[in-house]
């Protein structure tokens, strides 16, 4: 049964960064609905489901994805690029402590587990405004020894790598090719996103089913014809703050 770690909506999360997006209200009650609605798509996919110590304070504290990366044998937790989301490592600390060996990135390398993309024993590591080359190499001094390749990736247009390209399936990608060079992809099978759709490329994996925005009907709609099993779940808000469904949990296997 995988393990998924999520942490609350913070009250202030219409305080989050913005990077590529303009502000635009977020109704954090509808947030709070629909994160919870995203808890139950997990649990129904066999997650169990374990919350981080919420942290109120940061506003951008829901995307726990940015500060984890989870892998069989070890957990890297981040030092997260924007400065109001480094204090935010804390409860994912706490919360993996007792499921991995911890490593830590530390400056002058920055990172966020929004711009790490694991396929297998392949990890991509998005080099963008969050992420530079130091972590990346440490992140390689961590996994290297356990057989894990890792390839620095450029990202133009978007926050993250994983706003680009994800998994969905075992030898499949959904990307946006404006985002991310879709060459380096050329050995899985490609889905892109609808061109009205640039920001449906995030998209999360669990076990043969892919939890997606029905924010995004129109790649949805590329995808089932790709043969991909869907759970839709509604993200508005978190797309408001420049999030995905990656973006709000840290999924491993308990060993
Ligand atoms: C940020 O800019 O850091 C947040 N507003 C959004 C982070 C989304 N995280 C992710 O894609 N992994």
């Amino acid at each position: 049964m995988p393990t998924a770690i999520t942490r609350p909506v913070s009250p202030k999360m219409a305080e989050c960064e913005l990077t590529h997006f303009d502000r635009q209200p977020i109704d954090i009650m509808r947030a709070i609905r629909q994160h919870a609605a995203y808890e139950d798509a997990l649990q129904e996919l066999g997650c169990k489901i374990i919350r981080a110590l919420p942290a109120p304070e940061n506003p951008d504290s829901v995307f726990v994805e940015d500060c984890a990366v989870v892998l069989d044998e070890l957990a890297i937790i981040t030092n997260p690029g924007a400065s109001s989301r480094k204090s935010e490592i804390v409860g994912l600390t706490t919360a993996l402590g007792p499921h991995r060996p911890l490593h830590f990135i530390l400056a002058p390398g920055v990172l966020d587990g929004g711009d790490v993309l694991v396929i297998g024993k392949q990890i991509w590591v998005g080099q963008s405004s969050r992420s530079n080359a130091a972590a990346l190499e440490q992140m390689r001094s961590f996994v290297a020894p356990h057989g894990y390749t890792v390839t620095g990736v450029e990202v133009t247009g978007c926050l993250h790598l994983k706003s680009a390209v994800t998994q969905i399936g075992k030898d499949m990608v959904l990307l946006n090719p404006d985002w991310v060079d879709a060459g380096i992809f050329r050995s899985f099978k490609i889905v892109e996103t609808h061109p009205d759709e640039p920001g449906a490329a995030n998209a999360l994996l669990v076990g043969d089913t892919v939890i997606f925005p029905a924010d995004f009907p129109l790649t949805a709609l590329r995808l089932a014809e790709a043969g991909v099993e869907l759970l839709l779940v509604d993200n508005s808000e978190v797309i408001k703050a420049e999030g995905g469904v990656t973006c709000c949990s840290v999924i491993f296997a308990e060993k």
